[in-house]
């Protein structure tokens, strides 16, 4: 690739954790991404675990090791193991779930306060945009107080419907893009 973002070459995988309460949709993102088409889930016990070479945008061609972690409370304790020196960290949301979202926000806040995730970029998936009753994501952005994450936390907020698919691309190209960037900047800091 010929392009700013040829240092992570076609041969590297990236490993990506997915996280979210139970229900956000991260399984179905999971399989959406995987086989581009809806694949009817049920309830994860434990974690399910893909490898995905993506197949559009400018992240086209990018294999990616996805680990998509259960989201019910008896299972969270789990997601400091597996979001542990991850390239990347999405965490999907139920965009009409206000009643969770408090709920959210403190779990979204504990991963990246481990220091293992300090500085690892994010990507908040706004799940089910298809529903009417669906926040927008700069009501999201609020609630979830993403501008006051641990910094050096870069992130990038995406409406997204799992179902259909859409926004999901858009989402990996921007995970991609900070993953890049961050790449860079801690080469040019070993380097000085
Ligand atoms: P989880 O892995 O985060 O626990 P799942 O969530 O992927 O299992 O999805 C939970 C439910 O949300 C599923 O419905 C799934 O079909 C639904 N869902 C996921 N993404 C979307 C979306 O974008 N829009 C809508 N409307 N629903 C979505 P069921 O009925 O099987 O519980
Ligand atoms: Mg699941």
């Amino acid at each position: 690739m010929g392009n700013s973002f040829s240092n992570i070459s076609a041969f590297q995988s990236l490993h990506i954790v997915m996280l979210g309460l139970d229900s956000a949709g991260k399984t179905t993102v999971l399989y959406r991404l995987k086989f581009n088409e809806f694949v009817n889930t049920v309830p994860t016990i434990g974690f399910n675990t893909e490898k995905i070479k993506l197949s559009n945008g400018t992240a086209k061609g990018i294999s990616c090791h996805f680990w998509d972690v259960g989201g019910q409370e008896k299972l969270r304790p789990l997601w400091k193991s597996y979001s542990r020196c991850t390239d990347g960290i999405i965490y999907v949301v139920d965009s009409v779930d206000a009643d969770r979202l408090e709920e959210a926000r403190t779990e979204l806040h504990k991963v990246t306060k481990f220091t293992e995730n300090l500085g690892t970029p994010l990507l908040v998936i706004a799940n089910k945009q298809d529903l009417p009753r669906a926040l927008p994501v700069a009501e999201l952005e609020k609630q979830l107080a993403l501008h006051e994450l641990c910094p050096p936390t870069s992130y990038h907020i995406q409406p997204a419907c799992a179902i259909i698919g859409e926004g999901l691309h858009e989402g990996m190209d921007k995970l991609y893009e900070l993953i890049v960037k961050r790449r860079k900047s801690l080469r040019q800091r070993r380097r000085r």
